[in-house]
């Protein structure tokens, strides 16, 4: 905490006074607005009480990583080891609280863990920056400014409905809070009193934290018992274009495609035939394949990556002691383009005739289309994954 306070005063002592005053206009109409929004002067005075800008949120917002992280560096750290052996303890110690939450809101118990375990290493990192001072500071300025405002004015219903106090606010520099770290829209849509207080209690009471998560994905389509994915091998000559966001097919029709799971029985022995699913092949052809069932994409619902997403998948595996590692190895020769690399892959693709839209560095469903139509033009397996040597072949 000490700490906390000495970065809290470095930072007010870099804000000009200039800063300072135009801030406190913004505020008076920010507040005039939250007042014609219904929150009450009392709240309003509490919740803005001695706040001023935080400029390493500032710092926070504007750093865009140069590089991207591999997917198997993010899952060696996300379902380490130590994480799996964590959660496996944390869910003994809560199995009581985890079975009530699992049959009241039908998401299996390991799932709930596993969130818990990505989001904050089981309530050890909850985060410490007041949410209402960071999320006026995106509020005020900056490439957030309408995340800002929307979620401030949720923290302030948040206060004013009384589900928790205003010092009780805190999260991530983001203005993510608790154990599973709900922004404001989402707690106060989603966040439970299961123990009945009458607060919302997502820092402290781990059955409002449960069951606060567990509603949540309840509501983005999670059912129970339902598997969330499953690695499968792929047919020779498999058409690598039939990974796309927007292909979505039956698990019998997969299964007659020619895919099956890389252990167990056939898929169709082990999944609702009728079950819909989606292939994905995070790492290109050379890496491991996914079929992701509905339960994946309430899990994207959550965090909208699918690293995050798989990374839930296969530490729920682990912490209910079935083995959950990826069979197939990730191409770890590869390397993660750098900005300047994406966006001159992205040129390229453009000056050779192809549409991966904006040149913005970002490989979205677009670009991995643009790339996988130049591979199948020149004889390449056409995965869509960007690697240096795609660069270098597309700048010939
Ligand atoms: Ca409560």
């Amino acid at each position: 905490m000490k700490r906390l306070l000495i970065i809290l005063s470095a930072a007010f002592a870099m804000t000009s006074a200039a800063q300072a005053s135009d801030f406190e206009a913004w505020l008076e109409g920010f507040r005039a607005e939250a007042a014609a929004a219904g929150i009450s002067d009392a709240v309003l005075a509490e919740a803005f009480d001695g706040v001023t800008i935080n400029q390493r949120v500032y710092e926070l917002n504007d750093d865009q990583p140069e590089f991207s992280r591999a997917i198997w560096d993010y899952l060696d750290s996300a379902v380490s080891e130590r994480r799996i052996a964590d959660g496996r303890a944390r869910i003994a110690e809560q199995r009581i609280l985890l079975s009530l939450i699992e049959q009241a809101y039908g998401v299996d118990a390991e799932i709930i863990a596993a969130i818990w375990g990505l989001e904050s290493s089981y309530g050890a990192i909850l985060g410490n920056y007041d949410a209402i001072q960071a999320l006026a500071t995106l509020a005020y300025e900056g490439r957030r400014t309408g995340y800002g405002r929307t979620q401030l004015l949720g923290a302030l219903k948040i206060i004013q409905n009384g589900y928790a106090d205003r010092n009780d606010l805190k999260g991530s520099w983001a203005g993510a809070m608790g154990h599973t770290q709900f922004v404001p829209t989402t707690y106060l849509a989603y966040a439970v009193d299961h123990d009945g207080d009458g607060k919302r209690d997502i820092w402290n009471t781990l059955g409002d934290v449960f069951a606060s998560t567990a509603n949540y994905l309840s509501a983005s389509g999670y059912r129970r018992d339902e598997a969330w994915g499953v690695e499968v091998r792929l047919p020779g000559d498999f058409d690598y274009g039939l990974a796309d966001a927007n292909t979505s097919k039956a698990v019998v029709e997969w299964s007659a495609m020619g895919l099956s799971p890389m252990r167990g029985t056939a898929l169709i022995e082990r999944f609702d035939p009728n079950m819909r699913a989606r292939l994905i092949l995070p790492a290109g052809g050379r890496g491991p394949a996914f079929l992701v069932f509905e339960n994946f994409e309430a899990i994207l619902k959550y965090n909208r990556s699918t690293a995050y997403a798989l990374a839930v998948g296969l530490l729920s595996e682990e912490i209910a002691g079935r083995d959950g590692a990826i069979v197939t190895l990730w191409p770890r020769e590869e390397r993660p383009l750098s900005l300047e690399e994406r966006k001159a892959l992205q040129q390229a693709l453009i000056d050779k005739g192809y549409n991966p839209g904006p040149v913005d560095g970002i490989i979205g469903a677009g670009t991995k289309r643009a790339l996988r139509d130049w591979q199948r033009d020149n004889g390449l397996p056409a995965d869509g994954y960007a690697t240096a040597a795609a660069l270098e072949a597309l700048k010939l």
